[in-house]
This record gives structure tokens, C-alpha cells and sequence, in this order.
């Protein structure tokens, strides 16, 4: 399938890359390119043959944020109507049963900071910047920033962020938990490749499982949360992959999870 403004491939071992590129534009985020984002991701959500995703913009750009050109002349309405429908795209990526990595170097600005923020893990390059510079254009973050940040690395440090519009490198980043790991910008697909790997070496009922409790449970109390672990936990051990591990292990040997 192709696409006007991603560059999309899977390789032999089942970990999908997603690479923005409009380049010209530091890959700033236009209506078009979120859609082809949300598209992309349910088509990679069913493809069975794909373990892991990787969101990036090469060694280059990640994203500037949201195209400034594109909203500087619409008014709520628009926003509230087409725009904020359009951006059901991020929530579909990050709704992907599967881990998703965003391999960020060069400008994560604005909504390239909120689309590294709906990925479950994120490995920057040395040459990563960071930042929620909304504020400074007379608005606010509008695809997460204001939510999933303060979860992530706690309200007083996102409200810096927010209030403040500065931009944070990779290493300031890995200091308040913002991102994972932060490495060269020629290991950096290396790296995402890697830690991919050492995803999807697990069970691919057990990863979606995790994910779920992990990204559901953020948005519950803690008994409710507990108790929607305890079910996935226990439909688990319905798994040709919960028997595999658990022989393996008697058998003292490396499990082979089918996913099943
Ligand atoms: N939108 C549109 N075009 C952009 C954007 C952007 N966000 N960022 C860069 N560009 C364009 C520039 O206009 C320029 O184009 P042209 O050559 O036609 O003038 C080209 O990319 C190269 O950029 P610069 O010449 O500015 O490159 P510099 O290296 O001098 O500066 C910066 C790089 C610092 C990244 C600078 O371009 C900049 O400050 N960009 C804007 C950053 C910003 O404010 N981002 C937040 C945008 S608002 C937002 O993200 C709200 C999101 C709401 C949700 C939407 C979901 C996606």
C-alpha cells in the first residue's frame, strides 16, 4: 500500500517500520499524513505477521509538530470538527496490541512530542529535541500532551514544559523519564531494532495482554486496575504459549511461543 507521506516496511522478523517523511517540512504533521498514520496502524494491528513497530523519522527530523501552515487559519469549529476527528490517528497507533517504539532524533516538537508519547517505549538519538512549544503560538498541546505527559514524568515537570514552551535535549529527556534510552544517531535504528527484538522474543498473546493492563490501567484506580491484571493473568493460562513457557522451563530449555 502506498502512502503520500509514510514510508512503510516489514522485515523477516516481523518488526514493521513506520518512517514519516516529509522532510521539506521537518516532517510536520498535516491532516493527511495523521490519517495515513491511523490507517497504518490498523492495517499493522491485524497483520498477524507483524510482531513489533517502530514510529521514526530516520536519522533525520521525527516531527516539528502539528502543521502551523495548515491550522494558522482555522477556528474552533474546524478544529473541534474535522481536525479533532482526524487526530483519532495517534489513539490508533497507540491502540496497536503490539509493542510500538518511536526512534526519535533531530526535532520531536509538539505533536511530535505527543506522537512519541501514544508509542510504549522511546529511543532518541543524541540529536533528539523535545518540546511542547504550543504556548509559545498562543495555544496548547491538543493531541496528549496534557495527559499522557503528566502520567509519564509527573505534572510538575510536564507543566514546565507546557507553561514554559522550552525545548529539552535527549539527555535532559532520560533524566525526567520522558524516553528510554538515548544513543548515538547512527545506532539509533539499531537500537529500536534491538529492544523490539527483546519484545517480541515473548509470547504475542502475553504482549498484548501486558500492554492492555499497562495502558488501561493508567486511566483506573488501583483495585480496578488490579482486578483487570487479575483476569488477563488467568486468561492466560488458556494459551498454547503459557504451557510452552512454563515446560520449557521444567525442561530447562528456550521456550518457542507461537503466539496462540
Ligand atoms: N509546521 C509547518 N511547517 C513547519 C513546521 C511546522 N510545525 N516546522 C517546520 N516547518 C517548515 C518551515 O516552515 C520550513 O519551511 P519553508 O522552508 O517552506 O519555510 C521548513 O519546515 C524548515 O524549517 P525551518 O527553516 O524553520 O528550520 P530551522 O532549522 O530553522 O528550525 C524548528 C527548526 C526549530 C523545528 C522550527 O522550524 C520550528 O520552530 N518549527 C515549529 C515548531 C513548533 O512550534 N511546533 C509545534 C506546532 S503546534 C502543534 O504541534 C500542535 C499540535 C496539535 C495536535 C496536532 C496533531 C498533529
Amino acid at each position: 500500500m502506498g502512502f503520500k507521506y509514510l514510508l512503510v516496511e516489514t522485515d523477516a522478523e516481523g518488526i514493521a517500520t513506520i518512517r514519516l517523511n516529509r522532510p521539506e517540512a521537518k516532517n510536520a504533521l498535516n491532516l493527511e499524513l495523521i490519517a495515513e498514520l491511523g490507517e497504518v496502524a490498523d492495517m499493522l494491528a491485524r497483520d498477524e505477521g507483524v510482531r513489533a513497530v517502530i514510529v521514526t523519522g530516520g536519522e533525520g527530523d521525527f516531527a516539528a509538530g502539528g502543521d502551523i501552515k495548515e491550522m494558522a487559519g482555522k477556528y474552533a469549529h474546524d478544529m473541534l470538527n474535522a481536525y479533532g476527528a482526524d487526530i483519532s490517528g495517534f489513539e490508533k497507533l497507540e491502540r496497536i496490541p503490539k509493542p510500538v517504539i518511536a526512534a526519535v532524533s533531530g526535532y520531536a516538537l509538539g505533536g511530535g512530542t505527543e506522537l512519541a508519547l501514544v508509542c510504549d517505549m522511546i529511543v532518541a538519538s543524541e540529536t533528539a529535541v523535545f518540546g511542547l512549544p504550543e504556548i509559545t503560538l498562543g495555544i496548547i498541546p491538543g493531541a496528549g500532551g496534557t495527559q499522557r505527559l503528566p502520567r509519564l514524568v509527573g505534572p510538575n515537570r510536564a507543566k514546565e514544559m507546557i507553561f514554559t514552551g522550552s525545548f529539552y535535549d535527549a539527555r535532559a529527556c532520560l533524566e525526567m523519564g520522558l524516553v528510554n534510552k538515548v544513543v548515538p544517531v547512527e545506532e539509533l535504528m539499531a537500537e529500536a531494532r534491538e529492544l523490539a527484538r527483546r519484545c517480541i522474543r515473548n509470547g504475542a498473546v502475553a504482549l498484548a495482554c501486558a500492554k492492555a493492563c499497562v495502558n488501561e490501567g493508567m486511566n483506573l484506580d488501583l483495585y480496578s486496575g488490579l482486578a483487570y491484571e487479575r483476569k488477563c493473568f488467568s486468561l492466560l493460562f488458556s494459551t498454547q504459549d503459557q504451557k510452552e513457557g512454563m515446560a520449557a522451563f521444567k525442561e530447562k530449555r528456550k521456550p518457542v511461543f507461537k503466539g496462540r
